[in-house]
């Protein structure tokens, strides 16, 4: 348990309704009776615990708000610690000063997540669920949404300790062996070792998608790019809903990248509208190419804009050769005669998606929608989506392939300290094995009051 007593405002900056300022450890129940009149009640009564209290917070005798304040005597609480909780009017002054108040009474102002912090460190979460808990507050899209509540239900950490179960029966076996090789013989310890082994692997790196991770976390990143006046601003406005790119008839007329979201079955997409590529003279424009191709470079998709209505030009026809895997073609401009057509571009490169739209009639636009679907196809059933769990997780399946590699070429007992390995890493992942620094790492990406 700790010993000091933390508070902080833990509602967002900024004006609102109420506003919540968060108070744990030995301390909140007396700083509480110091600065909280219950009405009708003189300013020391009792607080029953987790009973909801409506009254006056009182600075001496000058009155900083009227609040609602609630006492949660430990371990019944979110840290699991004493936690006092006041809800007063949600403005900045009064926050501050209620918060000051506390602070003078002998709290200190908590860190990043020191709340959460403490909730793990008093054992009433595993770390997979405190992570769960930003997750949620920082999730944009249905589908982040989804994978935090999942996380937050245990699906990471039960998926992680059942691996590590499994494990530890490998280990104990083969210990058994080594311990005791007169009583177990090294078939009846290790004989499932190898075969377990190969099982467990094959379960981790099925769980391993950094792709639907990605995508949950990141969003789906799809760059505009092509000739200037083929359309990409345009394009962007009409599938935002939104006129965000300023279109004009001149060529040249987005320098600077331009970017929108839109949402497609629970995932972000993040468009970027860029500068039409050309050769120039003018040093905006030039510079405008130049981030052009560099968001070119992070993109998941390239599209890769062409105006139908007209020849495709020897430039255009190398943009087409050299498009991604991922990337797609979209012939703009269907309201006009068709010049350049989907057979043109099967042509110059088979297999590649090709959409016939016209960026002045939303009706067309629906195979890009659909395109982006295909795209965004993720699973709402993942038990490990964040990237630490993951990165984790490989690093736990490469100590067990280390093992294997051991066992074809050395006696089984030399595979003991990679299988440890892969039992320590896994538990990395839930915090059953966490030192300062893993921890300062995770809740630093916390904001105070949580
Ligand atoms: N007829 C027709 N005109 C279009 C269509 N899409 C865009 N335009 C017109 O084409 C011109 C150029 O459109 P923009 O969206 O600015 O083109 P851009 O590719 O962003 O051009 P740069 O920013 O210069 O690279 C404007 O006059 C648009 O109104 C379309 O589908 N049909
Ligand atoms: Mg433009």
């Amino acid at each position: 348990m700790n010993q000091d007593t933390i508070a902080a405002i833990a509602t967002a900056p900024g004006q609102g309704g109420i506003g919540i300022i968060r108070i744990s450890g030995p301390e909140s129940e007396r700083i509480l009776t110091e600065i909280f009149e219950p009405a009708g009640h003189r300013r020391s009564t009792l607080p029953e615990s987790h009973r909801l209290a409506y009254g006056r917070i009182l600075d001496g005798k000058e009155m900083l708000d009227e609040c609602m304040a609630v006492l949660m005597r430990a371990p019944h609480s979110y840290t699991r610690e004493d936690v006092a909780e006041i809800q007063i009017h949600g403005g900045l002054k009064v926050l501050d000063s209620v918060l000051s108040l506390c602070l003078r009474k002998g709290a200190r102002l908590a860190e990043a997540g020191e709340f959460t912090r403490r909730a793990f460190l008093n054992g009433r979460i595993d770390l997979t669920r405190a992570e769960a808990v930003m997750a949620l507050i920082s999730a944009r899209g249905e589908q982040e949404h989804k994978a935090a509540v999942r996380q937050m239900n245990g699906g990471t950490a039960d998926f992680i300790r059942k691996a590590s179960e499994k494990l530890y029966f490998l280990q104990a076996g083969l210990a058994a062996c080594i311990d005791y090789p007169e009583e177990i013989t090294e078939e009846e310890g290790a004989g499932n070792l190898r075969s377990g082994l190969t099982e467990l692997i094959s379960e981790l790196s099925d769980a391993v998608d950094e792709h639907a991770s990605s995508l949950i976390y990141n969003g789906l990143r799809v760059t505009l790019f092509g000739t200037p006046n083929a359309g990409k601003s345009s394009l962007l406005n009409a599938l935002l809903g939104q006129e965000k790119a300023i279109v004009t008839e001149i060529p040249g007329t987005t320098r600077d990248t331009v970017e929108g979201e839109m949402m497609i079955d629970g995932i972000r997409i993040c468009l970027t509208d860029t500068a039409g590529i050309r050769e120039t003279q003018d040093l905006i424009e030039r510079l405008g190419v130049e981030r052009s191709e560099k968001a070119l470079r992070s993109a998941d998709i390239a599209l890769l804009v062409l105006d139908g209505s007209r020849q495709l030009s020897e430039e255009e026809k190398k943009r087409i050769e050299a498009l991604g895997e991922e990337d797609a073609v979209i012939l703009n401009k269907s309201d006009l005669p068709g010049i350049t057509t989907e057979e043109t571009v099967a042509a110059l490169r088979p297999g590649i998606p090709c959409m016939t739209v016209s960026a002045l009639n939303g009706g067309t636009l629906e195979p890009i929608r659909s395109f982006f679907r295909k795209k965004a196809e993720v699973s709402d059933r993942l038990a490990v989506t964040q990237p630490r769990h993951l990165e984790a997780l490989k690093r736990a399946i490469a100590s067990l392939r280390d093992a294997l590699n051991t066992l074809d070429h050395m006696t089984p007992d030399m595979a003991a300290t990679d299988l440890q390995a892969a039992q320590n890493t896994l538990s990395e992942i839930t915090g059953d094995r966490a030192d300062e620094k893993l921890l300062d790492f995770v809740f630093s990406g916390f904001c105070v009051g949580k």
